[in-house]
């Protein structure tokens, strides 16, 4: 292939025209394979250096390869350019508007003992109570011996305990049977006065429609000077209007024993049956949902504290029971089956985080 000095010019001009031209990326990707390909254009005289004489090759090798690195050149500017009018372009219309709502479809839920126990917080927060935990294995002085339940003391066997096996002259440690451990923890390291609750896990081994091995507790621990059972009243009051978000809620405290109280009194709610169900509010029957009383003066001189100048209430509530009462569900086993359609159903959306305002049950 002959050519000159005009020819080669003239091409070079065509070239950088042709990819000045391009405008997106496929279009000048066709360009680079019509001229740089295999059987490009700009390919093809290169090949025919080899067709020409020495002297002619000595003149057309320069301005060939020249013209190849030209163009070469050109694409690759023409190519950086057009990758960033493409970023810019997409920058300008992907954007994100933060005012959408959350597309649906979102995966999981938030499991209804977790609800309640965020519910729970968020109440007696604003009572100025904070959250207070303890272990969920634990010594059998602060699960038992602390709250006035000395070795052999018949209410041991009110609780059902998972006993861990001990080593070698060590003392066997329980799975906590209820979250009044934490009363103890707490009076031995926060000086009173003391509000505090303390939801978690709990165990026993029981299992019906309205008893689980593993179940909830939330307990409540309030420690100062001239507290009295008004106080713990007005608490219990005020917690489950809150809780429940209704204003009739009848609340009966029915005498009870326990060996950290006294006195001590059995927490039932009162409820109406409307079309054969249980609606709470009224008082046409009675629901139990925990235990309370003043804290026994032994458990607070067990903690250190001097029970003629410190006095307290306490409370423990189960929580499943809690919820099962708000939510509707009847059968607490289905709690913890891990159940997807049961948790569709019955669970919550991560973004309903209860608030007094905003009504706590969400
Ligand atoms: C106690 O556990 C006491 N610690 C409560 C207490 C705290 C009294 C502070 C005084 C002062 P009781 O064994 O009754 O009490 O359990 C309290 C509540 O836990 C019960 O009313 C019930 O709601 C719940 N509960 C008990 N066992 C189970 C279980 N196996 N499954 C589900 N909930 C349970």
């Amino acid at each position: 292939m002959a050519t000159n000095t005009d020819t080669i010019d003239s091409l070079s001009g065509d070239w950088l025209a042709r990819v000045e031209a391009a405008t997106d990326l496929p279009s000048l990707e066709a360009e680079r394979v019509a001229a740089l390909g295999k059987q490009g254009a700009i390919t093809q005289l290169l090949k025919s250096l080899g067709g020409m004489s020495p002297e002619q090759r000595q003149a057309e090798g320069p301005r060939i390869h020249a013209l190849r690195e030209n163009v070469t050149a050109a694409i690759a500017e023409r190519k950086a350019t057009l990758e960033r009018a493409e970023l810019d372009r997409r920058l300008a219309t992907e954007t994100l508007d933060m005012s959408l709502p959350v597309p649906l479809g979102e995966q999981g839920s938030v499991h209804p003992v977790s609800q309640v126990m965020d519910e729970l917080a968020e109440i007696f927060a604003d009572l100025g109570f904070s959250v207070a935990t303890g272990p969920e294995i634990e010594e059998q002085w602060y699960n038992f011996t602390a709250l006035n339940m000395p070795e052999s003391h018949p209410a041991r066997a009110m609780h059902d305990t998972f006993y861990l096996r001990a080593a070698e002259g060590e003392e066997a440690k329980v799975l906590r049977t209820h979250t009044s451990p934490v009363q103890i923890r707490t009076m031995m390291s926060q000086k009173p006065p003391i509000r505090i609750i303390a939801p978690g896990r709990t165990y026993r081994s029981d299992s019906d429609a309205t008893h689980t091995p593993m179940f909830h507790q939330v307990e409540a621990l309030v420690i100062d000077r001239g507290i009295h059972m008004g106080h713990l009243k007005w608490t219990l009051e005020t917690f489950l209007k809150a809780y429940f978000e209704r204003e009739d809620i009848v609340l009966r405290l029915r005498p009870s024993y326990f060996p950290f109280t006294e006195p001590s009194a059995e927490i039932d709610v009162g409820y109406t049956v409307v079309n054969g169900r249980r609606v709470l509010g009224g008082a046409e029957g009675f629901m139990e949902l925990g235990g309370s009383g003043m804290v026994h003066p032994r458990v607070i001189a067990n903690c250190g504290l001097d029970p003629d100048e410190w006095q307290g209430f306490a409370f423990g509530c189960g929580i499943d029971r809690l919820a099962m009462l708000k939510y509707g569900m009847d059968d607490l086993r289905a709690f913890f089956d891990g159940d997807l359609r049961w948790l569709r159903h019955y669970g919550f959306r991560s973004l309903d985080v209860p608030t007094l305002s905003g009504g706590v049950g969400a």
